[in-house]
């Protein structure tokens, strides 16, 4: 993901100007966060056993699904990445209006979130947060909820916006898959289509590797799918904010229209890197 973020320069003007925007959109129910950054000196509340989790694969699904966890080696908070695409490229299926809002204020409210609840445990910025949401069970209790909220609200959109593009077909290994086991593309719509609309509430709806072998599972809130041990191939983000301007309570007509901003080249490596087992 950070890769594409990087190749995006077009963007870089306009996500500064509106960073610079007072945030105030908190879509998620959390503890109400102290303003000023918490700079917590040693890190003696952190049980030892938190580091330990820094394995290649984590244990949290019985059996062989495992999920990798990776290491990072940086030390820095985490950043909204700039938006790989013009705020309109997606029109006119998911306007510029609803982008402009759902990345800049929306996401970027994740990120900061995210980083409150860190700045008390500093030393899990060391960590990738897909290896956090994989083994929230070491993630310190007093942040944890926070992590998993704001974390899954960070990665998710992270991952959502590379998987938009308008214009692309399945291909290759996936389309093999999705062939073999959905009993045909057509199939395979119909049945993401219907665990989309029968999410209630705010949630997303999830192409998964589940054991080598696709899956479609609705998860609430910003819960990530790897948090149940699955690996993310394609997700829709069926969050109000994510369709209300636009479509406003035509939900079905959203996720209709999602089919035609799928970037199924980057899903199909996304497919691809799953069955290797790394994210
Ligand atoms: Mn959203």
């Amino acid at each position: 993901m950070k890769k594409e973020t990087k190749q995006m320069k077009p963007m870089k003007k306009e996500t500064k100007i509106v960073k610079a925007t007072p945030v105030k959109t908190t879509p998620v129910k959390t503890t109400p966060v102290k303003a000023t950054p918490v700079k917590v000196a040693p890190a003696k509340a952190v049980p030892t056993k938190v580091v330990a989790p820094a394995k290649q694969t984590s244990t949290t699904t019985k059996g062989q699904a495992s999920v990798p966890a990776v290491v990072a080696t940086s030390t820095k908070k985490h950043v909204l990445p700039a938006l790989p695409y013009a705020y309109n490229a997606l029109e006119p299926y998911m306007d510029e209006a609803t982008v402009r809002l759902h990345h800049d204020k929306h996401h970027q409210t994740y990120v900061d979130n995210l980083n409150l609840a860190l700045d008390k445990h500093p030393e899990l910025y060391k960590l990738e947060l897909g290896a956090l949401l994989a083994n929230l069970n070491v993630v310190p209790e007093d942040i944890r909820l926070q992590v998993k909220n704001h974390g899954g609200g960070v990665l998710n959109h992270n991952f959502f916006w590379t998987i938009l593009k308008k214009d692309t077909k399945p291909s290759g290994k996936l389309l093999d898959a999705i062939n073999k086991e959905f009993g045909g593309y057509e199939k395979f719509k119909e049945a993401f289509t219907n665990s989309a609309k029968g999410l209630f509430g705010s949630g997303w709806t999830w192409l998964v590797l589940n054991k080598g072998k696709l899956e479609i599972i609705n998860l609430p809130n910003q819960d990530n799918s790897l948090s149940v041990g699955k690996i993310p191939i394609l997700t829709l983000d069926l969050w109000e904010h994510s369709f209300y301007i636009l479509y406003n309570n035509r939900k079905i007509e959203y996720i209709n229209n999602f089919f035609n901003i799928i970037n199924w080249d980057v899903v199909e490596k996304n497919y691809e890197k799953a069955l290797k087992g790394s994210l």
